[in-house]
């Protein structure tokens, strides 16, 4: 990780000064028609500081994981001071507004607490202003996000959702390379790296807007990466989640004259890169302790006397270790998660609230993610466990066994009851932060047709020569199987609002002969959301051979990276030599 620049930052910031433009004054055009309707589910937290030079003022409006863009400003050598009112926005020194959650929820804020207007003003005078994300979207005259919805209407342009029907994914998942079309100041250093997106929805340069664009994005189309005007910038990706390069970026924001200390290793970006992805199984050991274990085929007990939990190292160290080491992300599964209450679990928060301090690639937490009633008889909703998992710091969430109860009751009833934890999560949060973990066991046939689940015909025949198979899912940490194949689930929880399936095998967990070929083709060509290999990675060519023969976004190990058996980067590099890309 890099340290701070040493370079004090500079009082009066000597950014490109903006001239009044054809932008502004359509701008000025479309103001009134900013959404003003009060928002129910948010409330309006800023942070601002007025002549400070080593205070960033960041407008959070509490709608998700903002801390890690708060965890990225302090690693900059910078403060981050909440304020309330309009007024500290108008007299900030430079603004970030890491924008999450949905387009319609954001403006119903902003214009209700008075925000809306005063970022414009403040645009408007040129100020340094950083928008990322959603914090990009709004600035365009419109989304299409829940019906039409005005934005701030500085920048000429509909927000529209990815067409999954051009054959690309959708949510917009991952690691993807740029293609910077001016000198856009914060992207000095980017190069050819790739950056982190995650996203459903995207606005598109056209000759009303082409004024703005600084940087497209291929994904299925060319779609707006970046725009700067003057000293506004914003950023459809996470520099936050970015790793180097991303800090990087911000650094080239709040220290715009500053020169580079140290510069980032060339990348070979073209596109979207296939991600590899650390994971952690965390519970407590017989003393008490959070740790990081790891089972075969999900039995994590030693096979001593004693009978205790295997332990390979501790959770925050672990994922520091692996962000270092180019991890593309990094999760979490509290493994016990599905019988203890995970709110009461205050050491996995602290967890994930060490860790978001110093991995800058994005955090999955699962386990526990349910509705639950406490000794007490108070009632948490899962909306509520995943909102704390967000606050301590995650970018995403994974929902194992209820997303199994829900996809059963919806393939029985037909009807999305809109009730079940995926449902709301992905509601409030946007599907791209849902993801479903599926722990199926494989359940050999030997006809087609012996079982109403999709079968298929197996590369490896079964032990009595069977050439069939499904896929049983199971919940509770594999201890219970259920009526329910993994392609309907995956199939199901698509439907209802899943933006990503980490997709395990209990036969295969552990054992490093490989991932589950068929498994991981069979899903990733039945569904349209990301797929994450999980269970079975034994060595490199492990990683090449389900990228190559599957549709997979990504893959995932854990025992291999534990026990040091294979670095992080030697998966990488032969990834590379293979012509797959990734992220260097
Ligand atoms: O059901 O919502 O509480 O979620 C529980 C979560 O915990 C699920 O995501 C489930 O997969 C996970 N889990 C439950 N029990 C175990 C266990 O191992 N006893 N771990 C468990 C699942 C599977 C992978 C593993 C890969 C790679 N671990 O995540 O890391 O198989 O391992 P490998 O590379 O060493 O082969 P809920």
């Amino acid at each position: 990780m890099e340290a701070p620049p040493i370079v004090s930052p500079t009082k009066t910031l000597p950014f490109r000064s903006a001239s009044p433009s054809s932008s502004l004054l359509f701008r000025r055009k479309h103001r009134l028609n900013c959404c003003r309707r009060p928002s129910r589910s948010f409330t309006v937290r800023a942070s601002s500081a007025a002549g400070d030079d080593s205070v960033v003022t960041l407008l959070d409006y509490g709608a998700g994981n903002v801390r890690s863009v708060r965890n990225a400003i302090r690693r900059l050598g910078f403060q981050v001071k909440d304020v309330q009112t309009p007024k500290d926005i108008l007299n900030a020194d430079r603004l970030i507004f890491p924008g999450v959650g949905a387009f319609a929820a954001a403006m119903d804020v902003l214009s209700k607490n008075g925000m809306a207007e005063a970022l414009c003003e403040y645009i408007e005078k040129d100020q340094p202003f950083l928008g990322i994300c959603l914090g990009l979207q709004l600035l365009f005259e419109s989304s299409e996000e829940k019906g039409q919805v005005s934005g701030l209407g500085l920048i000429p342009g509909v927000v529209g959702r990815f067409d999954s029907s051009n054959g690309v994914r959708v949510p917009h998942i991952g690691w993807n390379a740029l293609q910077i079309r001016e000198d856009s100041l914060i992207l000095d250093d980017v190069g050819t790296h790739h950056v982190y997106f995650v996203h459903s929805y995207r606005a598109m340069p056209s000759d009303d807007n082409k004024e703005w664009v600084s940087s497209t994005c291929n994904y299925g189309d060319n779609f707006i990466a970046s725009v700067r005007r003057g000293n506004v910038h914003a950023v459809q990706f996470h520099p936050e989640k970015s790793g180097d390069v991303g800090l990087s970026i911000l650094r080239r924001f709040l220290y715009p004259n500053s020169p580079l200390e140290k510069k980032p290793t060339e990348g070979k970006g073209s596109k979207l890169a296939k991600r590899v992805i650390a994971c952690l199984d965390v519970r407590t050991n017989d003393k008490g302790d959070l740790v990081v274990t790891k089972g075969d085929q999900y039995d994590v007990r030693e096979h001593t006397k004693e009978n205790e939990v295997r332990e390979l190292g501790k959770p925050v160290e672990l994922a520091g270790q692996y962000y270092t080491d180019g991890a593309d992300e990094v999760s979490f599964l509290n493994i016990t998660g599905f019988r203890d209450f995970p709110l009461g679990d205050l050491p996995m928060l602290q967890v994930l609230r060490y860790a978001s301090e110093n991995v800058f690639v994005p955090l999955t937490v699962g386990g526990g993610i349910r509705d639950f009633t406490d000794a007490t008889g108070r009632h948490y909703s899962s909306l509520e466990v995943a909102s704390e998992y967000f606050r301590c710091g995650a970018d995403k969430i994974s929902i194992g066994s209820d997303a199994v109860y829900a996809a059963e009751e919806y393939l029985r009833t037909g009807v999305k009851s809109g009730k079940s934890s995926l449902e709301q999560i992905s509601r409030v949060y946007g599907n791209q932060a849902v993801v479903v973990s599926i722990d199926p066991c494989r359940v050999y046939v030997k006809n087609q047709n012996d079982v109403k689940f999709k079968t298929i015909r197996v590369t490896n025949p079964g032990p009595n020569g069977e050439e069939y198979a499904w896929y049983q899912c199971t919940v509770s940490g594999g201890r219970e199987g259920r009526p329910i194949g993994a392609y309907e689930l995956a199939k199901a929880v698509e439907e209802l609002g899943a933006g990503e399936i980490l997709l395990n095998c209990i036969d295969c967990d552990g054992q490093g002969k490989g991932f589950d070929i068929d498994l991981v083709k069979l899903i990733s060509d039945a569904v349209t959301i990301p797929v994450i290999a999980s269970s079975g990675a034994g060595g490199v060519e492990h990683f090449s051979e389900v990228f190559m023969k599957t549709n997979a976004s990504a893959a995932l190990a854990a025992g291999i990276f534990h026990r040091k058996e294979v670095p992080i980067h030697s998966v990488k590099e032969h990834l590379l030599k293979e012509g797959i890309e990734v992220r260097i």
